[in-house]
């Protein structure tokens, strides 16, 4: 375990992690300081905390000199690893980890890490729910919005921790190890800080770099780039599928869940299909990784099947608002990537009005051309990545350009019939116009209420 007595640690970034680290590496007995490129003043409701707590602070900027007096920095996960003052003290050898990292050093019992371009927080609560269901001690955090430090304290031998990984956070990992490594799927994102989708399938694979064959790895038998690193993985491979019968894992026959563990000939059937209370067929994908994952935990059959039937949508993800003249909205505001919306649209067979658009993330619009045309009725743009995703997607559907998230909700739901559905799935991140997609996903809920109908 990691000594922090007596060490000097910066952590970049005050954030969600920022904060917990800096408090936990405090603790510990580490002279911590941290550096935020945001101002004082913005930082007013943390910095009495930390300085209560002796934690020094620099705000407004990071000083090159404050990061070369430590024994070791931990960054947020939103500081990218090229920022220079990081390159440059790596470069004379200062050890930088995330705040995962420093997690993992300190948490007790085994761990289940959930990562994936899409559907991370769905299989995460869910796993989650079926771990409690089965009555194992489960503790559940990561980029879900629970820093992985805040669950130290509570873990213990006997705790399942199921945790959310992102590849901003698995870029800075290092004996990072989970017991059950879970990778739903690879399909572009974050290439604005990846640079290209090699380096951010690279990054998601550092899930399973430091498992060895004790531990397990589970990986999407219908997605190319999971399948691709399976060869790469030194864990024993278990697989779900969607589409077709895998060796050991689980997949959907004649209407049902089924499960295979290795070696074994017998089929176990875990559940109906239509017991599965999530729409989207992507849902099913989350829910057959969640039972493998389950079933290496070694929850029975009933017990997963007795969690997933309860389990309801998580907020901002295909999340039923209301409906208003006959028109349903609902908020996916969590669809920050071009597959999240193809997800999300491909849940609703016709008669969508979707709002897009946000800060562009590098991935072309261009792939919904097909789904747009099939079930789309007109797309209302939003955001910074507005004009970008007109241009692509012109001729396509009738496309209205609103500006704001008010704009578009109110024309959306004027031209909608009913029957129809309007969709928030805007394949963007929210940093244009919203603190986050949470943030983004409730003004729309508010929106949607203020409606009259
Ligand atoms: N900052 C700097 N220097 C920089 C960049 C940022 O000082 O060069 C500062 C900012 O001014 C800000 C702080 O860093 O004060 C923000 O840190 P952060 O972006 O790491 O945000 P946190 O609040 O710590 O939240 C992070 C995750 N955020 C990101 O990865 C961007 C949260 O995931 C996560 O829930 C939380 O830790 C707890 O683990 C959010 C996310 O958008 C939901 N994740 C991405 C995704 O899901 O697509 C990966």
């Amino acid at each position: 375990m990691l000594d922090l007595k007596g060490k000097k640690v910066l952590v970049v970034g005050l954030g969600k992690s920022g904060l917990a680290a800096a408090l936990f590496l405090r603790r510990r007995g580490a002279l911590v300081t941290v550096s935020d490129t945001r101002s004082a003043e913005a930082l007013s409701k943390e910095i009495p905390t930390l300085l209560e707590e002796g934690v020094m602070v620099e705000a407004g900027g990071h000083g090159l000199l404050t990061f070369r007096r430590q024994d070791l920095i931990v960054v947020s996960p939103g500081v990218p690893i090229d920022t220079p003052e990081l390159v440059q003290v790596k470069s004379f050898g200062l050890p930088v980890i995330g705040e995962l990292e420093l997690a993992a050093r300190f948490l007790k019992g085994r761990t289940i890490a959930v990562t994936g371009s899409n559907g991370k927080t769905t299989t995460t609560t869910l796993l989650g729910e079926i771990l409690a269901a089965a009555g194992l001690p489960t503790l559940v955090g990561g980029n879900i919005g629970v820093p992985v430090v805040a669950l130290i304290d509570q873990s213990a031998g006997e705790s399942w921790s199921v945790i959310e990984v992102s590849s901003f956070q698995l870029e800075t990992t290092d004996e990072f190890h989970p017991t059950i490594a879970v990778i739903l799927n690879i399909t572009p994102d974050h290439l604005d800080r990846h640079g290209s989708f090699e380096n951010y399938c690279a990054a998601k694979e550092r899930v399973f770099a430091r498992q060895t064959a004790e531990d397990w790895l589970v990986l999407n038998a219908d997605n190319a780039p999971c399948v691709a690193a399976a060869s790469r993985a030194a864990a024993r491979v278990y697989w779900f599928s969607a589409e077709h019968p895998v060796s050991q894992g689980a997949w959907l026959e004649q209407g049902f869940v089924v499960y295979r563990s290795a070696g074994d000939a017998a089929i176990e059937k875990i559940m109906p299909l239509s017991g599965i209370p999530l729409k989207g067929a992507h849902n099913n994908e989350n829910v057959l990784a969640a039972v493998v994952a389950a079933r290496l935990a070694e929850v029975p059959a009933e017990a997963i099947r007795g969690a997933v039937e309860k389990f309801h949508a998580v907020e901002h993800r295909l999340e039923y608002v209301a409906t208003r003249n006959g028109v349903k909205f609902y908020n996916d505001s969590k669809a920050t990537n071009v597959d999240a919306t193809a997800k999300a649209v491909t849940a609703f067979p016709s008669g969508i009005h979707l709002i897009l658009g946000g800060k562009d993330k590098g991935s072309p619009y261009t792939v919904l051309a097909p789904l747009l045309r099939e079930r789309v009725r007109a797309v209302y743009t939003i955001g910074a990545a507005a004009a970008k995703i007109e241009s692509q997607l012109r001729g396509v559907v009738p496309i209205l350009s609103c500006k704001t998230l008010a704009e578009a909700v109110a024309s959306a739901a004027s031209a909608a019939r009913s029957g129809d559905v309007v969709l928030l799935a805007p394949a963007c991140s929210s940093y244009d116009q919203f603190e986050n997609y949470e943030q983004r996903g409730r003004v729309f809920k508010q929106l949607v209420q203020e409606l009259r109908g």
